[in-house]
């Protein structure tokens, strides 16, 4: 368990402190009293803390309208349960509203406290769980969206990744063996060749790798006759985070493992970062700052023992070999006969109504299911042949569109000051309105991936990105008015690399011309012809 004992309490941070008095989990017990007594009666830490353990967010933009952040493990959800979830922010009117994450992942919006009881018992009935999901927890574990579609996939992680969120929440129900790490964690499974998860900035992830049969211990079922010298698994990559204070992409572990595996690798993973992990300063207590302190050999070792077994070395090479996808459009999967649909939801924003939409579409034309993506976009699966062109023109595909313009495509944007208090500066609405001028002033030929973030903690992934916006506070005629850093550089897919900092106080009155620039000289885009008079 969490060896505390070797850290004094006076060392502690405030939150080792809280967390100490009161596992987080406890309020799951809680839910019923809080429900009664009302969002301004509850205990402070209880309330602004401790319900995150249970997925719900105090907001303080918004006070007594909760943020409630669901687990959906390789971004697959039901349309039963988006059905759900569409019920619960509709009943808030004007203030329910759902955001897709760049977690793969829904978060709910305008829920009041004296609703909880009801909406846990709601999503127990469609096994849903928001459990962990907030806090020193592991977070919403990302898989390939296109997982048992794609006929070039090297390996379905749907499976995997339910059953790593199994282990980390008990089955959903919340696992006190997990429940007070020294900061959030991020864990990824790509099973694909064009690492669709980001595995580079996860704490913990699994990209696919073939190692050979004697290498690999020689009792291992080779992985297809055509290469029966190898077998598959992944090679671990670990310590890849942002936070305001320091940006790194993850490092291989020089651990290869088999599916078979890769559980109790996590667990392994999850024991030494719990017991060991920094807790003294919270901007230190990341898996990687851990890294840093024993050296990759020492780190390595102690997961080793915890794993039990020896580790095998890393594979020599992944097999992330193509650019990273979008899955915005129609594919076919490797069913003959059946599509799956990518539509393009503009900053991941769902109203109550756009959600019955999409259920009623996935039960309709697909079936049943729904899949998010790390884009914040949202995808149907199993679509035949024979029902795709009725379901192409559906007039909701006008707001979610199936073929959105090359800027549009590729906008991602965080909460930003409309819910975050973190935020710098409002995100969602001014990325759109910045997106939709820009396209009015350039053509392009190919997209340009911008992402948005509020604030340092980037959220909305601005170092993965073509151009990466971080708010901030800049001065414009001596005065403080907000404004952008911008970012360049972010690779994704394979040989992927995290972007730079490249400019610095942009006044966000004065970027539009700024990426329009930005646009012409480092990406092709030409300014339209004047429309005649
Ligand atoms: Fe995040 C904190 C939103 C993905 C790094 N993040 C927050 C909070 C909870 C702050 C708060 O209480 O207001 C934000 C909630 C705002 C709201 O009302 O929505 C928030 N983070 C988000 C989401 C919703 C952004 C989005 O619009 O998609 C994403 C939810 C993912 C999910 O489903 O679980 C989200 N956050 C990320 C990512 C991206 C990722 O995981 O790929 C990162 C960077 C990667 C990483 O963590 O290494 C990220 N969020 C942070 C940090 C900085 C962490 C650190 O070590 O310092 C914070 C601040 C913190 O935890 O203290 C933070
Ligand atoms: Fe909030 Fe900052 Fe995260 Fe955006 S990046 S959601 S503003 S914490």
């Amino acid at each position: 368990m969490t060896d505390l004992a070797t850290t004094t309490t006076t060392s502690l941070n405030k939150f080792e402190k809280f967390k100490a008095q009161k596992d987080g989990l406890a309020v799951k017990e809680e839910i019923e009293k809080f429900a009664s007594l009302g969002w301004e009666a509850i205990d402070e830490t209880d309330r602004d803390h401790r319900l995150k353990w249970v997925g719900v967010f105090f907001r303080p933009v918004t006070p007594g309208k909760f943020m409630m952040r669901l687990r959906l493990p390789n971004g697959i959800l039901s349309c039963e349960q988006m059905r759900v979830l569409a019920e619960v922010v509709q009943r808030y009117g004007d203030d329910g509203s759902a955001d897709i994450t760049t977690r793969q992942n829904i978060q709910l919006r305008g829920i009041r406290i004296e609703d909880l009881p009801e909406i846990f018992d709601k999503f127990r009935a469609v096994d849903l769980t928001s459990v962990q999901s907030g806090m020193d927890n592991v977070r919403n574990i990302t898989g390939d969206p296109v997982a048992g579609l794609d006929a070039d996939e090297l390996f379905d992680t749907r499976e995997l990744v339910q059953q790593i969120q199994d282990m980390v929440t008990n089955r959903g129900e919340g696992n006190s063996e997990f429940s007070n790490l020294p900061r959030k964690f991020n864990i990824a499974i790509t099973g694909g060749r064009d690492n669709s998860v980001h595995a580079e900035i996860n704490d913990l992830a699994f990209v696919p790798a073939f190692k050979e049969v004697e290498e690999a211990g020689g009792e291992m079922t080779p992985s297809s006759p055509s290469s029966p010298q190898k077998v598959f698994g992944f090679n671990v990559l670990v310590g890849g985070f942002f936070s305001a204070k320091r940006c790194e992409a993850a490092v291989p572990l020089n651990v290869w493992v088999s599916p078979e595996d890769v559980v109790a690798l996590c667990r392994a993973v999850l024991e030494v970062f719990r017991d060991h992990g920094l807790r003294a300063n919270r901007q230190k207590a990341r898996l990687m700052w851990l890294i840093d302190e024993w050296g990759l050999e020492k780190f390595r070792a102690e997961v080793e023992k915890r794993f039990g077994k020896s580790l095998l070395g890393a594979a020599a090479q992944d097999e992330i070999d193509w650019e990273k996808r979008d899955h915005v459009g129609v594919y076919k999967q490797k069913q003959p006969g059946l599509n799956y649909v990518g539509l393009h939801v503009p900053v991941g924003r769902l109203f109550a109504e756009d959600m019955f939409e999409m259920a009623r579409l996935a039960e309709v034309y697909g079936s049943g299911e729904i899949r998010l993506t790390v884009e914040q976009n949202l995808m149907i699966p199993n679509i035949p042949d024979s029902l795709l062109g009725t379901f192409l023109t559906e007039p909701v595909l006008e707001k979610f569109s199936v073929n959105p313009t090359l800027l549009t495509r590729s906008l991602v944007s965080c909460t930003g000051a409309q819910f975050c208090n973190f935020a710098l500066i409002e995100t969602k609405n001014r990325a759109l309105k910045t997106i939709k001028a820009l396209e009015a002033e350039v053509e392009l030929t190919r997209p340009v991936r911008i992402h948005w973030t509020g604030c340092p903690n980037s959220c909305g992934q601005p170092q993965v990105a073509d151009i990466g916006l971080m708010g901030t506070k800049a001065r414009k005629n001596g005065k403080p008015v907000e404004g952008v850093d911008i970012y360049m550089g972010g690779k994704v897919g394979k040989e992927a690399q995290l972007g730079t900092c490249v400019t610095k106080g942009i006044p966000c009155e004065d970027l539009q011309p700024v990426l329009r620039e930005l646009l012409i000289s480092h990406f092709g885009a030409r300014l339209r012809e004047p429309a005649a008079v």
